[in-house]
């Protein structure tokens, strides 16, 4: 399977990230990329491949023109204003306030975009929030034309960035980005399915009053796990959109053998739908020993969700979303990419 990677992934290099009340090293960090790249070499995989660039068009085709812009400016501008640490928002438009009129301040500008605050900005963020784009659309540009499976190396990962919002270590939508080019070059109906621990917050939204993209998460239920206030099993959609929205929320603790039940529940659902692509949200932080998720899956489960989502039969691109537990992220990963070439 080709592997699509980019160093520049590696500029984004936060210092902070806020978590249980301390500034800690992030979570989210550059050596995920590098560990799994590893792997990929060790199993050899196949070839990697460095990515083409694609602009912002294809990111302005499902994120708010604003919103980009303060992803690009977000850093010089905090500079600018002389705050000397990363950028890590502090208020919000909540219930009790407006949400009309955009701030002009840095401060105010940042939390209006901001989802949650454990994600600092800091320089490079763009830089790799643009590659990691440009993996995600170089990788799925080679599964329309080959009809090969492909694996997009993203970081930092995707699936919480809304139209206008940033947060839990995401800031474009690599997935939804990947999944509107393949409808605009003529693909009917794609399936996003999201493995990550976490709810996919920001691709539900971006398609969520849509029938062109079926989108399915299983994830801890959002009653005790991030993000909270997304993910229940009653949002199905809106409009065209009804019954294009699935989520399968799980309580902390769930292994293999619950969690399958719910992704063959997905698959069918996937069939039915007469999707034409897949592309996978690969989060590996369902893994029994990630430090901040809590599902039970073991690296050999990982193997077995490969040879799962083979069965399926379609047109299949993997793109990295989260995972944790650095030390097996890239066997955990890279299990389902073996599993799946083994079974299809
Ligand atoms: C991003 B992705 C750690 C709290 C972390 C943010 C989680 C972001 C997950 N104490 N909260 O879905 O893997
Ligand atoms: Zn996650």
């Amino acid at each position: 399977m080709l592997t699509f990677h980019s160093d520049d992934t590696g500029r984004r290099r936060a210092r902070t990230e806020l978590d249980e009340g301390r500034l800690v090293t992030p979570y989210e960090c550059p050596e995920r990329v590098e560990l799994v790249l590893r792997r990929v070499h060790e199993v050899s995989l196949g070839e990697v491949r460095a990515p083409e660039t694609f602009g912002l068009e294809p990111v302005l085709a499902v994120h708010d023109s604003g919103y980009v812009d303060f992803i690009a400016r977000c850093w010089d501008d905090w500079c600018a204003a002389g705050h000397g640490g990363e950028a890590i928002p502090t208020i919000w438009p909540t219930r009790a306030m407006r949400d009309d009129i955009i701030p002009e301040h840095i401060d105010g500008r940042l939390g209006y975009y901001a989802l949650a605050a454990e994600t600092s900005i800091c320089e490079g963020t763009f830089e790799a929030a643009m590659a990691s784009k440009d993996i995600a659309l170089s990788a799925v540009r080679h599964t329309l034309s080959s009809g090969e499976p492909c694996f997009g190396l993203c970081r930092p990962p995707g699936h919480h960035a809304a139209t206008d919002q940033f947060g839990g270590y995401c800031f474009f939508n690599n997935a939804a980005i990947a999944a509107q080019h393949a409808l605009d070059r003529g693909v009917g109906r794609v399936a996003v399915l999201d493995v990550d621990f976490h709810h996919g917050n920001g691709t539900q939204q971006i398609f969520y009053e849509r029938d062109d993209v079926l989108f399915a998460s299983l994830h801890g239920d959002p009653r005790t796990c991030f993000p909270y206030f997304l993910g229940h099993a009653d949002e199905t959609g809106r409009e065209r959109g009804e019954g294009f929205n699935l989520n399968y929320p799980m309580a902390p603790g769930t292994d293999f053998a619950a969690w399958s039940l719910a992704l063959g529940d997905a698959l069918e659902r996937i069939r039915d739908a007469g999707c034409e692509l897949l592309v996978v949200s690969l989060g590996v932080d369902a893994f029994e020993h990630d430090p901040i998720s809590a599902f039970k899956l073991t690296s050999d489960d990982f193997t077995a969700l490969g040879r799962r989502l083979a069965d399926l039969g379609l047109p299949t691109t993997f793109l990295l979303e989260g995972g944790y537990a650095v030390e097996e992220i890239g066997i955990n990963a890279v299990n389902v990419l073996t599993g799946f070439e083994a079974a299809r």
